[in-house]
């Protein structure tokens, strides 16, 4: 079995090794322009010419949870595209979220404002409920999330494609729910996919539906949201605040508003990092399970984009 590797600003060699150990009988070699055809890819961000080189692949294993960059390419019709599932993401989520929450809700963002200045000042404790915290996107990243929030006690709802029961969350599903659940959320959080039905679903009309005083915690995907609605919701003080970890240019380009907004907390796309170890041993495993021809997790449907 021949694999081939081709994935834009990592380090080749350590995936490289990584995956001949864990698969010792296959050829596992870097891609580059000409090589000859494989069986299977890993990939992340692959060129245009990749894939035109490479049409007879059995499946195309994604190094990462999102297959928005990969469905941009034009594909050959009945290429199989398989995304990482988890690998060690959904904890570190859940921990970007909660801390994102807590920050906002527990005003540790003011507290630090006054103790830079000097300032011994305690304030009135908040109250819980009414801080309900939205997630959208009720998938392996956004369940995980909605069962961390819950520890805190927080109110949870989450909203997906289709109907889903996680327990402890007020599950909301399709476009007709879409505005109910947000006007019952104090705190959104999206883990969407970036798909034609998901661009820039967050915006001045979806944000506005919020309670007053909302906060946004954007993790998914930059094109989900509209900047500029944003900035004038934060302006208006319809919204108190977001923590965005993702970007529709990254790099955040120098000079952009977002780097220095008082009520925008940005961080470089690392709220869950793929993980190297957990991410060879899930595709090396799924090799092996489509090669013995068994269905395998994290299958992309190519008509919802996700
Ligand atoms: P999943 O595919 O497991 O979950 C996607 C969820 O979104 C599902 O619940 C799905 O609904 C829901 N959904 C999809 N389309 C719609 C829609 N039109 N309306 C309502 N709900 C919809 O994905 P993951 O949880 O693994 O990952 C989510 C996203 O997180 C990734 O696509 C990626 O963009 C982002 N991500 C960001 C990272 C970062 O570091 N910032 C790291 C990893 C991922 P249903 O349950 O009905 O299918
Ligand atoms: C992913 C990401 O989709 O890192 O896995 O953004």
């Amino acid at each position: 079995m021949n694999i081939t590797l081709c994935c834009a600003n990592t380090k080749a060699e350590p995936w490289l090794a990584g995956l001949r150990m864990a698969l010792p009988h296959a050829t596992i070699t870097e891609w580059h322009p000409g090589a000859p055809p494989a069986d299977h890819a890993v990939v992340w961000q692959p060129p245009q010419q990749f894939i035109d080189e490479q049409q007879g692949l059995k499946a195309m294993f994604n190094i990462g949870a999102g297959v928005d960059a990969l469905l941009k390419l034009q594909l050959p019709s009945s290429m199989k595209i398989v995304r990482l599932d988890d690998a060690g993401m959904a904890v570190q989520m859940a921990e970007y979220v909660c801390h994102a929450v807590i920050r906002y809700f527990r005003e540790f963002d003011r507290y630090e404002a006054d103790v830079a200045q000097g300032l011994w000042v305690q304030r009135k404790p908040r109250v819980r409920n009414d801080f309900p915290v939205g997630v959208m996107g009720l998938g392996v990243l956004g369940e995980r999330v909605t069962q961390a929030l819950r520890q805190f006690e927080f109110p949870v709802r989450g909203w997906s494609r289709s109907p889903r029961s996680v327990e402890g969350v007020a599950c909301y599903a399709g476009p007709s729910a879409f505005r109910t659940f947000l006007s019952s959320c104090r705190v959104l959080v999206n883990l969407l996919p970036l798909t034609l039905d998901t661009r820039n679903i967050l915006n001045h009309d979806t944000l506005s539906l919020l309670r007053p005083g909302a906060y946004v915690i954007n993790v998914a995907r930059g094109a989900h949201l509209v900047e500029e609605d944003l900035l004038a919701l934060l302006d208006s003080g319809h919204l108190a605040g977001a923590t965005l970890d993702v970007f529709r240019t990254e790099p955040l380009p120098a000079g952009h508003p977002f780097w220095t907004h008082p009520a925008i907390t940005i961080t470089p796309h690392t709220s869950a990092r793929t993980l190297r170890e957990e991410s060879i041993a899930q595709i090396a495993g799924k090799i092996l399970a489509f090669e013995r021809g068994e269905a395998v997790v994290g299958l992309v449907d190519p008509v919802l984009g996700y």
